[in-house]
């Protein structure tokens, strides 16, 4: 019964709680938690919607007026005037103008992803057809990371975005992510934290983020790479440091990297003594 009351509890929380996922009737980003991310929903909330809202609003004037003022029954003679050169100026101008003034933050922000710092911990991610490879190349681990199916999704994994091996990263950290894919295009997307790279085979491609606080993270994979696009969901856990390195001690023996070339060893060991 209290679980139960907990949990519509826990529904009826405003959506900024829980906003490390996409939610129903959601409007606009989800909560950030990377400067990258708060950077873009700055300028995506104070810069591109007051200029878009004024630009719609102006021409909504200019086209009622255009429509009461020279309306048939009042202008029963047609203008016969074809240029104003003034207004042509104004109107190719101030656009200009407009443009101008966007692009400065919308760079800043776009090679603020491009200049990476010092990484603390660098990821590569590999797209597959369909799921998400994951290493750790400074800590000689490797894992697969597949998709949780519904009928075995347990309490709390939301649907289409859980998976079996999470990634995990420390908090306040720089992460370095490099992207690559094996078969076709893929793209490595984590609306939180700012962050969205094309996989390209036979290419890296890298980004970076510092999630500034704890919590489970969903992304998906963001280009279209065939029939199971939808369904190969990306989960980063940010955890503390400490949280981290004991993730690390466990990963680093389950998903140990020579296990694998061990064990291709043996493969091709046994197939050369058949
Ligand atoms: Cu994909």
């Amino acid at each position: 019964m209290l679980k139960k009351f907990a949990y519509t509890l826990f529904l009826l929380l405003p959506g900024s709680v829980l906003a490390n996922q996409p939610k129903e009737w959601q409007l606009g980003f989800q909560k950030s938690a990377s400067e990258t991310m708060s950077d873009i929903v700055w300028f995506h909330d104070y810069m591109l919607l007051p200029v878009i809202t004024a630009i719609t609003v102006f021409v909504l004037f200019l086209i009622a007026y255009a429509c009461i003022r020279f309306r048939a029954s009042k202008n029963k003679e047609a203008s016969t005037t074809s240029h104003n050169t003034f207004i042509e100026v104004i109107w190719t101008l101030v656009p200009c103008l407009i443009l101008i003034v966007l692009a400065v933050p919308s760079f800043k922000v776009l090679y603020s992803q491009d200049e990476i710092p010092k990484a603390d911990v660098t990821i590569k991610a590999i797209g597959y057809q369909w799921y998400w490879g994951y290493e750790y190349p400074d800590e000689n681990i490797i894992f697969d990371s597949y998709m949780i199916e519904e009928k075995d999704l347990k309490e709390g994994q939301p649907r289409l975005l859980s998976v079996d091996n999470e990634v995990y990263v420390p908090v306040n950290k720089v992460v370095k992510v490099m992207i690559t894919a094996n078969d076709v295009l893929h793209a490595w997307a984590l609306p939180s934290f700012g962050v969205k790279r094309d996989a390209v085979p036979g290419r890296i491609n890298e980004t970076w983020f510092k999630a500034d606080r704890t919590g489970t993270f969903y992304g998906q994979c963001s280009e279209l790479c065939g029939i199971k696009h939808a369904f190969m969901p990306i989960t980063v856990n940010v955890v503390t440091e400490e949280e981290y390195n004991q993730w690390l001690e466990k990963a680093k023996v389950e998903f140990a990297k020579e296990e694998i070339n061990n064990n291709i060893k043996l493969a091709k060991q046994i197939k050369e003594i058949n």
